[in-house]
């Protein structure tokens, strides 16, 4: 059941894709009140009640006890004091005595979420503006509400098949020759690979929908030659268009008055990469409907997949911002200055960057008025997705595109994926990646993952390992890292056969794993839950930080620890452990409910199936076209026959129906064998263990 609450004057966000009509009956569940123009929403909780929800964000799946921000900031130190990432998910559910339910805060500016912060007994989520619509949900379990809200902000974005394929990406390849080389270590060591992301390296000074000749003499010649060796690239698109008088996107965009203004009517002008570069208002619907074009050229040189950066959107600074911070340094220039007035000066030419003064100086034009852009800042990045989702459409309807965002809103989930920003090279950036899954999944983001093996800061070989041992899993499986920082190729590392060993396991299982995307997506799904959705009787489980559910049958739990050699991990069923070391070389261990701990050698990790069910693997291959889905080995623990159903298609066309791409694999058990069939496949059952 879902209630909607208008409040002040809603901005229309985009987020919800079937509206329902508002009531104006009493709101449930959450006490209001207004302090000027700020509203609180307040509920009290029960003292073992649990919150999940607010997406991309740092802390815990269960976000009991601290205070986040919707404010998309552009971040690269992913600490926990931090508030706020790159994105706003303002949904937030509950589950204790009282039941489960839930609201969503439909509202493109701040919105505080101190949930038991400033007291443990009181979650209060206020909007700072007052003008929003909340929808408050009600149902019987946790994965109920998710289903309705996910129905309420429409279908997910489905990508292509060969998006679940490898990526190799780094900043600071510059050139062909490099992006060949990187290709050809990967081919030549049999490492799978599908894709190689071209950071802004590639571009011409930085800017947008240009690359440098020098370097790129012929990008249409190596995308095509890319191509044949079944590799795709996915070039980088910044927020902020270079200042350049001569610069096409430049001369058009202040033609047609596309840029954001400031109130004097003057251009914003901030600076990002290019230097000085000006912001698309992508609130209006022609500016989406230009940048989307402006993707063409590259769409044309044989590109088929994007990532948005920078479109939170990131200021390094501002004209008016730097001024200040030299008129500050100015004034204190010969003096002799103590030690608070130093800091302050430090701190002039520190906070410059992403200020909220410079947010409340430009402005976007929604429906003919215009709106200052701190009152819808969460909106930009989304926008910026939505137009380069068009632009993509547009240019080949019949098919998929491949588009992540760093930023996001609620409603983008419905053009794109994401990927989750500049984390570091730390051992508690892994299980931050596991816990943001599910999160992202309960606002629709499906196609999601984080950079494996680090961004920032240098990584070391068995981080890497551990980290893509978790990313077998993601929709998104891209290693990436900054520029500066150890190189992190996994051919560079002496164990690098293991690390490919790892990637056999996760295209063996991309059958299976694009199913599960595609389910997700069409039936308003979580691929990845918290356990607290499948056992909310189960206190234990409840609780679980660092295990979560993929799927229908399995269960992950990453190793996130150095020097580890093992884990516990609690199991609220009996569950078949499958100790991978490679595709074709695995243990399977029967395990019953309870806790357990499990040895897991460097090159080992887990993949638990619930007792009853099966997933299939397939044979791997080097890249994602090349797996052969009519022959499937099960892997399960059964007692009794069971089926499943796996969903296929040719994995790039717009359109698909699931019905008609579902098969359904049958498995029979009888004499203590097991003997499958599925319906224009092969499938081998001796690998099930019976008992
Ligand atoms: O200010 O393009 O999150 O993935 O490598 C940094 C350079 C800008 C931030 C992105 C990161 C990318 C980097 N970008």
């Amino acid at each position: 059941m879902i209630r909607r609450y208008d409040f002040g004057q809603p901005i229309q966000t985009g987020a919800i894709a079937n509206p329902v009509p508002a009531c104006t009956d009493e709101m449930p569940r959450f006490t209001v009140t207004r302090s000027g123009e700020s509203i609180t929403y307040t509920v009290r909780l029960g003292e073992d009640d649990l919150i999940f929800g607010l997406g991309e964000n740092v802390r815990g799946i269960n976000k009991r006890g601290h205070i986040y921000r919707a404010w998309n900031s552009d971040d690269f130190s992913h600490t926990e004091n931090k508030s706020s990432l790159y994105a706003s998910h303002n949904l937030v559910l509950f589950s204790g005595a009282t039941g489960v339910f839930g609201a969503y805060f439909d509202d493109p500016g701040e919105v505080f979420f101190d949930l038991g912060y400033t007291s443990g007994d009181t979650a209060s989520i206020t909007s700072v503006n007052g003008n929003l619509t909340v929808y408050v949900l009600e149902g019987d379990t946790l994965i109920g509400l998710v289903k309705e809200f996910r129905h309420l902000i429409g279908q997910s974005y489905v990508p292509p098949k060969w998006g679940l394929g490898y990526i190799q990406s780094r900043w600071g390849y510059s050139s062909d020759e490099e992006l060949r080389k990187v290709v050809r270590e990967h081919r030549d060591r049999r490492i799978p690979l599908d894709m190689m992301s071209m950071d802004i390296d590639y571009m011409e000074a930085y800017k947008d929908f240009t690359w440098n000749h020098n370097n790129f003499p012929d990008l249409p010649g190596l995308i095509a030659e890319l191509k044949a060796d079944h590799i795709r690239v996915v070039p980088i698109i910044d927020a902020g268009i270079k200042e350049e008088v001569g610069d096409p996107a430049y001369d058009e965009g202040v033609e047609k008055d596309y840029f954001c203004k400031k109130a004097d009517g003057e251009l914003f002008v901030g600076a990002v990469w290019p230097g000085r570069a000006v912001f698309p208002d992508f609130l209006k619907e022609d500016v989406r409907k230009w940048f989307g074009g402006l993707y063409r050229p590259l769409l044309e040189a044989g590109v088929e997949a994007f990532w948005n950066d920078m479109n939170e959107p990131a200021l390094f600074y501002s004209t008016e911002g730097l001024e200040e911070a030299f008129r500050k340094a100015d004034a204190l220039r010969g003096q002799n200055l103590d030690i608070h007035t130093a800091f302050a000066l430090k701190d002039a030419f520190n906070n410059m960057a992403n200020s909220m003064d410079d947010y409340r100086r430009f402005y976007h034009e929604v429906d003919g008025k215009l709106v200052r852009h701190d009152k819808v800042h969460n909106l930009y990045g989304a926008m910026m997705t939505k137009a380069s989702a068009q632009g993509m459409k547009d240019f080949a309807p019949e098919k998929r595109h491949l588009l992540f965002s760093r930023a996001s809103f609620v409603g983008a989930h419905r053009d794109g994926g994401v990927w989750q920003g500049d984390n570091s090279s730390w051992w508690g950036h892994i299980l931050m990646n596991l816990k943001q899954m599910p999160s992202l999944n309960m606002v629709g983001f499906l196609y999601a993952g984080a950079d494996l093996g680090g961004f920032s800061c240098n990584t070391t070989e068995d981080l890497l390992q551990r980290w893509l041992q978790l990313g077998v899993f993601t929709p998104l499986m891209r290693n990436h890292s900054a520029d500066g920082t150890r190189v992190q190729e996994i051919y560079r590392f002496r164990n690098w056969e293991a690390m490919r060993d790892t990637l056999t396991v996760r295209y063996a299982l991309i059958p299976y794993l694009y199913s599960e995307v595609m389910k997700a997506a069409v039936k308003n799904d979580m691929m990845f839950r918290p356990l607290a959705f499948d056992y909310p009787r189960d206190d234990e489980a409840c609780r679980t930080e660092d295990q979560i559910l993929l799927g229908d049958g399995c269960m992950i739990a990453p190793v996130y620890e150095q020097n580890a050699r093992g884990r516990h991990v609690y199991l609220p069923e009996d569950m078949l452990l499958v100790r991978f070391r490679t595709w074709a070389d695995y243990d399977l261990v029967p395990m019953k409910k309870g806790h357990h701990w499990v040895k897991l050698a460097m090159n080992e990790f887990p993949l638990f199936i619930r007792r009853g069910h099966v997933i299939p693997l397939a044979r791997t291959a080097q890249y994602v076209e090349a797996i052969d889905a009519s022959q499937l080995t099960l892997l399960g623990w059964l007692d009794k026959g069971t089926a499943i159903t796996l969903y296929d298609d040719d994995g790039v066309s717009a359109q698909f129906d699931l019905n008609a791409g579902l098969t359904v694999i049958d498995v029979q058990v009888r004499d203590g064998k097991a003997a499958a069939k599925a319906e224009g496949r092969t499938v081998d059952a001796s690998r099930i263990v019976i008992g």
